[in-house]
């Protein structure tokens, strides 16, 4: 299940370029286009749902696992994961998607303090 106009979905099928980090059947892993750190990923299903409570189990259960896997990839060791549904928990992107938010140490740098300074 896609969605035409979805932008995610878009990325999927490769319309929109992205800087994927992981692809499977049920998942894409992708830089986010306006990183909050170095490292700042988004990990989506490919069923295209906008809010969690929209997604199958086993496609939820992937995202998980490769959040997981994109976390350890990229060498976060203090990070957020973050999964907003609906404009007002700011929700800009109607497409399921997990951020995966490094937080970087202040030898590296600042992290630029949202979701938690
Ligand atoms: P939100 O949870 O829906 O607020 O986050 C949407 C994210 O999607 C946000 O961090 C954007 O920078 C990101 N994004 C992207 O990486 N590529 C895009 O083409 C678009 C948004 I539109």
């Amino acid at each position: 299940m896609s969605s035409v106009a979805c932008i995610f979905c878009r990325i999927i099928k490769g319309e929109i370029p992205s800087i994927k980090l992981f692809e499977s059947e049920k998942t894409l892993a992708f830089l986010d286009i306006n990183p909050l750190s170095k490292g700042h990923s988004l990990i989506i299903p490919k069923y295209h749902g906008k809010h969690i409570t929209d997604i199958p189990d086993d496609h939820l259960l992937e995202v998980l696992s490769v959040t997981k896997r994109i976390a350890r990839a990229v060498g976060a060791e203090n990070f957020n994961v973050l999964q907003n549904n609906g404009r007002i928990a700011h929700q800009m992107v109607d497409h399921v998607h997990f951020h995966m938010i490094p937080k970087p140490n202040e030898e590296e740098g600042l992290g630029i303090g949202w979701p938690m300074q």
